[in-house]
């Protein structure tokens, strides 16, 4: 009970993107899940609004991949995948090469988002080098782009408080412009109409560096963490056609749009675009232990198989990359997914979704709200002179009321696991109604 938890007791624990002084004044604890709902150690049942982290697709607990993971655990702990195998990593990547948007032939495991973000930035270095372009090197992000921690991925995220502690980052990155476009596309319902012209910039970094020092672009097909912004009309389309014109690798970030999260089983797919690279994270376990995949294209992949077959062709993995419970809940949650056509259950939902949602416009300082598939998100306009304050405290509002949410900057993102019903949508925007309606 947090009633018994003193202050101690939760000081070891330094908390990831977390106030952690102020959590532990009051901390917000659970301690089991079931499907659509968390349980408190004080015994309150919440409805989950935002599958965990962006992760849980397929609802809590699941006895398929609960059972799957036991067994494995209980069978072969752990085997090496450097220069060794184990049966369930080769049947957890087909099944992801069976998923995948056509041409995705080939997998890369890594443990977490973060760390296929770094796989795919290298990768397309050594891609262009393999193939004797050594000097295209240079990374293209996005602001208000999020991909991961590590310091690739901070050096070609957009988001300023994730990249101001830390120094000048690497070198050779620079960004496209964001997409946000709230004076031409506020309440829009799906894609915005304007902006597909904003995929020229990638033209304008071209002409200032030089397409033969470009190795990569990286986007994600929606901009989740920084608040849910959805591309407009036409501009994946437009960006990916300018980088295959300058043979500049398209990576797309799929951590969260991945797994049927928009309505198909990738955003590649919802979009219709042709990205080299697809890096995945979070859905492929259904959150249950940490794993990542690199997708590439045999494009991608062909280009590393020359030279002695004795000589390992690409010099980077990780410890865990196929880690066998991690493959044992990959292949659980891949079949769980199709057996209850959750990969497309999203577009099934989407305008039901897209009615709730808009019918919070008007509620007290809701500047935009936008949607897409199974997630969205209610921008608030900022309380003045305290920036994240507003969204915070709707988000603290809407637990107490037995909801979770995301707030990100001024902005309550939702991204429910996609065995949601519509009674439990009705639920979750009565709820956040309320919140809207009542909060300070
Ligand atoms: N790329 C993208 C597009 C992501 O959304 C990562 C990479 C990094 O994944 P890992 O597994 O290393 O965390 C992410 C992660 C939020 C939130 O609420 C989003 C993420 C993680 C935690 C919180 O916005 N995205």
């Amino acid at each position: 009970m947090s009633a018994k938890l003193t202050t101690n007791d939760l000081d070891a624990f330094w908390m990831p993107f977390t106030a952690n002084r102020q959590f532990k004044t009051a901390p917000r604890m659970f301690v089991s899940a079931d499907r659509m709902h968390y349980t408190t150690d004080d015994g309150r049942r919440v409805l989950d609004g935002t599958a965990g982290l962006w992760c849980v697709n397929a609802g809590h607990c699941r006895p398929k991949i609960v059972e799957a993971i036991q067994r494995q655990a209980a069978a072969l702990d752990f085997a090496p995948t450097f220069q060794m195998g184990h049966p369930k990593v080769f049947e957890a990547a087909s099944k992801l090469v069976n998923i995948a948007p056509s041409g995705f032939n080939h997998v890369f495991f890594t443990n977490s988002g973060s760390e296929s973000v770094e796989t795919a930035l290298k990768m397309a270095i050594a891609y262009h080098r393999a193939r004797g372009n050594a000097s295209k090197v240079r990374l293209i992000g996005r602001e208000r782009g999020y991909h991961g921690v590590n310091l690739g991925g901070t050096s070609v995220g957009g988001i300023a408080n994730n990249r101001k502690m830390f120094g000048a980052l690497m070198t050779g990155v620079d960004h496209l412009r964001h997409t946000h476009d709230l004076e031409r596309n506020a309440f829009s319902r799906g894609e915005p109409e304007h902006g597909a012209e904003l995929a020229d910039d990638l033209e304008r970094l071209v002409a200032l560096h030089d397409a033969s020092t470009i190795a990569a672009v990286i986007v994600e097909p929606v901009a989740c963490s920084a608040g849910v912004l959805i591309p407009p009309k036409g501009y994946l389309t437009r960006l990916a056609d300018i980088c295959a014109r300058h043979d500049i690798l398209l990576v797309m970030d799929e951590v969260i749009t991945g797994f049927g999260r928009l309505g198909a089983p990738f955003g590649a797919d919802y979009f219709g675009i042709s990205p080299d690279i697809i890096t995945t994270a979070k859905g492929i376990t259904n959150g249950v232990v940490p794993m990542g995949a690199v997708l590439v294209t045999s494009k991608i992949h062909d280009a590393f198989m020359t030279g002695p077959d004795y000589v390992i062709e690409f010099f980077h993995g990780y410890t865990y990359s196929g880690n066998p419970m991690a493959c044992a809940a990959v292949i659980a949650t891949l079949e769980t997914y199709q057996e209850e056509g959750l990969l497309t259950r999203a577009a099934e939902l989407a305008r039901y979704w897209e009615e709730a949602m808009h019918a919070l416009e008007g509620l007290p300082h809701v500047i935009d709200i936008r949607n897409i598939g199974l997630t969205g998100a209610i921008e608030l306009d900022p309380v003045p002179g305290e920036p994240t304050r507003r969204a915070y405290r709707r988000f603290v509002d809407a637990f107490e009321r037995g909801l979770l949410v995301r707030a990100t900057g001024d902005t309550i993102a939702l991204s429910p696991p996609l065995i949601i019903e519509k009674a439990q949508i009705d639920e979750l925007f009565d709820i956040l109604t309320k919140v809207l309606k009542t909060a300070k």
